[in-house]
């Protein structure tokens, strides 16, 4: 199992941050509808596939897109990066597996 670093160019490079995760993976351990829209507003995805979360995602306006992402890169429970839009990372558009 090698993991590739940091990929050595991000392509499609778009006008939002890309923010760095501790893995390409993108395991969504949960997709949660907090104010009951139907629409996905809080995704908690692990990235480097040891079950454990270190990215958050949160659509605060209910567009059902991201609107901030934050990193826990040390798994210690604490945002170490907090960025504007979905960081590079959208999610995709499923329905949420918990509704709040
Ligand atoms: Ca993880
Ligand atoms: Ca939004
Ligand atoms: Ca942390």
């Amino acid at each position: 199992m090698s993991q590739a670093p940091e990929s050595v160019t991000e392509q499609g490079s778009t006008d939002s941050e890309t923010v760095e995760t501790r893995g390409d993976e993108r395991v969504e351990l949960l997709r949660a509808d907090t104010n009951n829209d139907g629409k996905t507003d809080v995704w908690v995805v692990d990235t480097d596939g040891d079950g454990k979360a270190d990215l958050f995602q949160f659509d605060t306006d209910g567009d059902g897109k991201v609107d901030i992402t934050m990193v826990d890169i040390d798994e210690d429970g604490q945002p170490d990066e907090v960025v504007d839009g979905d960081g590079g990372l959208p999610p995709e558009q499923l329905p949420p597996t918990v509704q709040v």
